[in-house]
C-alpha cells in the first residue's frame, strides 16, 4: 500500500521514516526562497525543518520565477516531500519547512507582496550561476534582455534581481526595516555579487532606493555544499517500493552537507548555527576552496569523462583513467592554487571530494554537470588556470577538462541536439565551424567562445595544451560519446 503526502500523514505511523518534530500548524513564514529547486529541497530546507522545531518563525514560501512546476507537484502535498540520504544506506525523511509556492508567472503582485511583507526576515536564492545576470567581471549585465526590462519596467520585473529590488522597494515604502538577503549559489564572492547587482539595478531605476539598500540591507556571504543530482523516475518509483509514500517529486542528496554563512550580526539571520550551520568571518575562503576544488573538480570530471563515453560521475570514477585524472588535477592543480581555510585540511578534503564522487547510490549525470559551461567554467577552473600560469604550476589537467568542453559542446551540436547553456547559439555556431582538428578547434574556441580574457585567448602554452588533450580524447570520442551523449541529452 502507498500513501499520498498529506499533514494528516504526519499524524500517522511511518515506520523508518523521519518526520517533521514540530507542529506545522504553528509555524509561520519568516523566510522567502527565490529558486525552490532540487538543491534547496535538498539543502538549506532540511537545515530549516530541523530549525523549526526549536523556532516556528522561519516557515519558507518559495519563489519560482519560470516553471509552475514545483508549485504544481507540492502544493497538492500542502509543501510536504520525501528527501532520501543515499550512502551506504537509504534514510528517508519527510521534510515540511516549504508552506507554500509562488509561481511569478501567475502570481507577480503576490511574489513582491510576500518579499516585502513585514514577517519575511531573510530572502535567500539558489538561482545557478546565470540566474544573476553578470557579466564576465561579475557585475550587472545592463545588456542582458531580463535587466533591460527590469530597468525599464521596475514593477512587473523579469529576473531574481529586479524581484529583489521591486520587494526592497515596497518594503521601504512601508517604512519597515528590511530583510537579509542570502545568495545560496556556487559563485564567487556571491554576497557581494549580489549585493552590487541589487544596487545597480536598483540606482538604474531609483538612486534614493539604492541609497538605502546601500545602507540598510545586509548581503551575507555564503558556501553551500551537498551533492543532490537532478530527481530521475527510478527515485519517485524508490520511495513508493522502499518506503510507501506517493510523492510527485522526492529528492535525492549524498549524506554529507556543509553549510557556511558569513558572520554578519546585523542581518540577525535565524539561528542557523545550531543546526549544524558554521558561522564565520572567512567565508571567503571556505567558499574558493569549494568552488575550486568541489566544484572545479565536478566540470573537469564531466567534461573528461563524457568525452571518453561515459554518462554519470560514479560510472566515470570506475573508469580507471578518469579517477586518475581527476586525482592528478586534485592535488596537482586544483589545491595548489587553494588557500586553505583555518582549520580545512586541504589532502583530506580532496580524498573526501574523490570519495563523494564515487558515491555508486548517486546517479548523477555528466551532462547535468556540464550543463551552463560558459558560466561554471571560468568561476570553476580559469581562475585556477590564470593562478598556475603565473606560478608556472601546471595546466595540462585544465587543459584537459577545456578540451572535453570543446568536444562536449560539439556533440551536442552533431547529435542536433540544444546544448544546455545560456550563450548555446553562439557555442552552436562554433562547433560547426570546427575541423576537428586539435590546433584549430583550441584557437577558435579560445578566442570566440567568450569565456577567455585577451591574454588568456592569445596564451600559445595553452593552446598547444588543449590541443594535445583534444587530440588525444578524440580518438576514444569518435568510438563511443557521440552516440551516448545524443542519447543522454534526449
Ligand atoms: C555540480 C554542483 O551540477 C553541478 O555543477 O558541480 O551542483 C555540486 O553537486 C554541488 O555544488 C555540490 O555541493
Amino acid at each position: 500500500m502507498t500513501r499520498s503526502l498529506r499533514n494528516a500523514l504526519l499524524a500517522t505511523e511511518l515506520p523508518g521514516i523521519q518526520r517533521p518534530a514540530y507542529d506545522r500548524a504553528k509555524v509561520t513564514p519568516g523566510i522567502v526562497h527565490i529558486g525552490p529547486g532540487a538543491f534547496h529541497r535538498a539543502h538549506q530546507a532540511v537545515y530549516v525543518d530541523d530549525l523549526l522545531a526549536q523556532d516556528p518563525r522561519w516557515g519558507i514560501t518559495g519563489i519560482s520565477l519560470r516553471s509552475p512546476d514545483v508549485a504544481e507537484a507540492l502544493t497538492p502535498q500542502a509543501g510536504l516531500y520525501t528527501l532520501l540520504l543515499t550512502g551506504e544506506e537509504t534514510r528517508a525523511r519527510i521534510i515540511g519547512s516549504i508552506a507554500g509556492v509562488i509561481v511569478t508567472r501567475s502570481a507577480q503582485a503576490q511574489a513582491i507582496q510576500r518579499l516585502a511583507a513585514p514577517e519575511t526576515g531573510l530572502i535567500t536564492l539558489t538561482i545557478t550561476e546565470k540566474g544573476y545576470c553578470l557579466d564576465e567581471v561579475g557585475a550587472l549585465d545592463t545588456e542582458h534582455a531580463d535587466i533591460r526590462h527590469d530597468a525599464t519596467h521596475p514593477h512587473q520585473p523579469r529576473s531574481a534581481i529586479g524581484y529583489l529590488v521591486a520587494g526592497l522597494a515596497a518594503r521601504r515604502a512601508q517604512g519597515l526595516a528590511p530583510p537579509a538577503i542570502l545568495s545560496c549559489d556556487n559563485l564567487p564572492e556571491n554576497g557581494a555579487r549580489l549585493r552590487g547587482a541589487v544596487l545597480q539595478l536598483a540606482s538604474l531605476t531609483d538612486p534614493d532606493l539604492a541609497r538605502w539598500i546601500e545602507g540598510e540591507v545586509c548581503f551575507p556571504g555564503s558556501m553551500v555544499d551537498s551533492i543532490t543530482p537532478a530527481t530521475s523516475p527510478a527515485l519517485r518509483e524508490q520511495v513508493r517500493t522502499q518506503f510507501g509514500l506517493e510523492d510527485s517529486w522526492p529528492i535525492q542528496r549524498e549524506p554529507f552537507t556543509a553549510w557556511v554563512i558569513e558572520d554578519m550580526p546585523r542581518a540577525a539571520l535565524p539561528d542557523f548555527a545550531s543546526v549544524g550551520a558554521t558561522i564565520t568571518s572567512d567565508v571567503a575562503a571556505y567558499a574558493t576552496a569549494k568552488l575550486r576544488l568541489l566544484n572545479g573538480a565536478h566540470s573537469a570530471l564531466a567534461y573528461y569523462g563524457a568525452a571518453l563515453g561515459e554518462t554519470t560521475v560514479a560510472g566515470a570514477m570506475r573508469n580507471a583513467r578518469v579517477e586518475r585524472y581527476v586525482t592528478t588535477l586534485l592535488r596537482d592543480e586544483l589545491a595548489p592554487a587553494v588557500k586553505a581555510p583555518p582549520g580545512l585540511d586541504l589532502a583530506e578534503y580532496c580524498a573526501t571530494i574523490l570519495q563523494r564522487f564515487g558515491n555508486p547510490a548517486i546517479e548523477y549525470t555528466l551532462v547535468q554537470i556540464g550543463s551552463d559551461g560558459s558560466q561554471k567554467i571560468p568561476i570553476r577552473l580559469l581562475a585556477t588556470l590564470n593562478d598556475n600560469l603565473a606560478a608556472g604550476r601546471p595546466i595540462a589537467g585544465i587543459a584537459a577538462a577545456l578540451a572535453g568542453w570543446i568536444i562536449f559542446v560539439r556533440q551536442f551540436a552533431k547529435a542536433g541536439r540544444a546544448l544546455p547553456d545560456p550563450s548555446a547559439a553562439h557555442l552552436a555556431a562554433l562547433a560547426n565551424a570546427a575541423t576537428g582538428r586539435g590546433d584549430e578547434d583550441a584557437r577558435l574556441f579560445m578566442e570566440h567562445s567568450g569565456l577567455f580574457a585577451p591574454e588568456l585567448a592569445a596564451h600559445s602554452g595553452l593552446r598547444d595544451a588543449i590541443a594535445q588533450a583534444y587530440d588525444e580524447l578524440i580518438k576514444t570520442t569518435e568510438k563511443t560519446a557521440g552516440r551516448r551523449i545524443g542519447q543522454d541529452a534526449a
